[in-house]
């Protein structure tokens, strides 16, 4: 069950760490537009708890709440307007009358591609989405906030632990500085790396294995140097989010070189993953961050629904002791999986492999 951070911290025989809000149910849409139709959605709250329930099954550690936090952190990763837009975009909508969740129906595209920011929220949305599955309801902003609480909790907790884990619901690494989509609003992943920055790491290295590309990843970090950004996923030219991952974006200006993309086809087995992952982590150890974030999708699994890759849950203990192998302070933090019967199985599969 979920203990007190006091009450624990006491034990001293605590090794990993969990941090968990139950609020992550404030996100709870009830539509994902998906071939044409309304579907309910892929990232559902019973994600995060199947893996809870599997946390708490296999003995893993204590599982934490999240503590206050300054959000303030969240300015530095994510522009003003579109925070404030995220803030109001639910009531704005009802204002407006609509009866459905809000999905945009029109964007600055490439013939009509306007800097101004309309003031409807039809326009706003268009301005601020990026992928239109992703629809916004009531709780939204709020369980993104507590996401955000969630990683801000783990970083903080990091300082005394070899490996944390951060158990964020919505995920965040398709959010960009103002975009939201691929069901993130705000990069939980980004926002860890600049708290971290903030309080003086000199290099962090952030290594994305969900099966989609961390495309508001790479473009917060895309010119700098101080955040190195590896991606392994499903080939832009075939998967979400299709228009960036591909393998010659390699970051610009001083941010040249700090960003890797491996894209892989369909049908990718552990073999040729693990090939790429083993060039994922040299790549690391050249760069010799301060500490390691994971980007922990499980979207790579056989059987996701959405997704392309053959990875079979005994191949997560192996990701974990790979990754482990580097010997770097290692924060853990969710993202994609859809395959809810082995969400949990795999993810602490992953967890259970970096620990041996
Ligand atoms: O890519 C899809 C998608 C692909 C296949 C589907 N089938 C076969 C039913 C359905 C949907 N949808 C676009 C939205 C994907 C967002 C991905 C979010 C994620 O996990 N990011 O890491
Ligand atoms: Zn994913």
């Amino acid at each position: 069950g979920i203990r007190d951070a006091q009450e624990s911290r006491g034990l001293g025989d605590v090794y990993k760490r969990q941090v968990y809000s139950k609020k992550h149910y404030l996100r709870n849409s009830l539509t994902e537009l998906s071939g044409g139709q309304l579907v309910k959605p892929f990232e559902s709250p019973e994600r995060i708890e199947f893996i809870l329930n599997e946390i708490s099954k296999r003995k893993l550690g204590s599982i934490f709440e999240p503590t206050n936090q300054n959000l303030d952190i969240v300015y530095k990763v994510h522009d003003k307007n579109y925070i404030n837009f995220l803030e109001t975009a639910w009531d704005d909508w009802i204002k407006e009358g609509f009866l459905g969740e809000a999905i945009p129906t029109v964007w600055p595209s490439r013939s009509m591609n306007s800097k101004i920011i309309p003031n409807n929220i039809e326009g706003k949305l268009g301005y601020y989405c990026l992928a239109n599955e992703t629809s916004i309801s009531q709780g939204t902003i709020e369980a993104a906030y507590e996401s955000v609480r969630v990683v801000l909790t783990a970083v903080e907790m990091f300082k005394e632990e070899k490996s944390i884990f951060a158990l964020c619901r919505p995920p965040g690494h398709h959010a960009s500085k103002d975009q939201y989509g691929g069901y993130c609003f705000f990069n939980n992943v980004a926002i860890a790396a600049e708290k971290l920055i903030e309080e003086g790491a000199k290099k962090i290295a952030i290594l994305d294995i969900d099966f989609h590309h961390g495309n508001g990843t790479q473009e917060i970090f895309y010119n700098r140097s101080d955040v190195f950004f590896i991606s392994l996923h499903g080939d832009p030219m075939e998967a979400f989010p299709h228009f960036l991952g591909h393998s010659d974006e390699k970051g610009i200006a001083e941010g040249e070189g700090y960003n890797l993309n491996y894209p892989m086809p369909p049908n990718t087995s552990y073999n040729l993953w693990k090939n790429n992952l083993n060039a994922a982590i040299s790549n690391v150890k050249k760069f010799s961050p301060n500490f390691l974030l994971v980007s922990l999708g499980v979207d790579t699994f056989e059987k996701d629904p959405i997704s392309f890759f053959k990875l079979k849950s005994n191949d997560y203990f192996d990701v974990g002791r790979v990754i482990s192998s580097l010997d770097i302070p290692t924060l853990f933090v969710m993202e994609g999986g859809y395959a809810i019967n082995e969400i949990g199985t795999n993810t602490v599969n992953v967890l259970k492999g970096f620990e041996d």
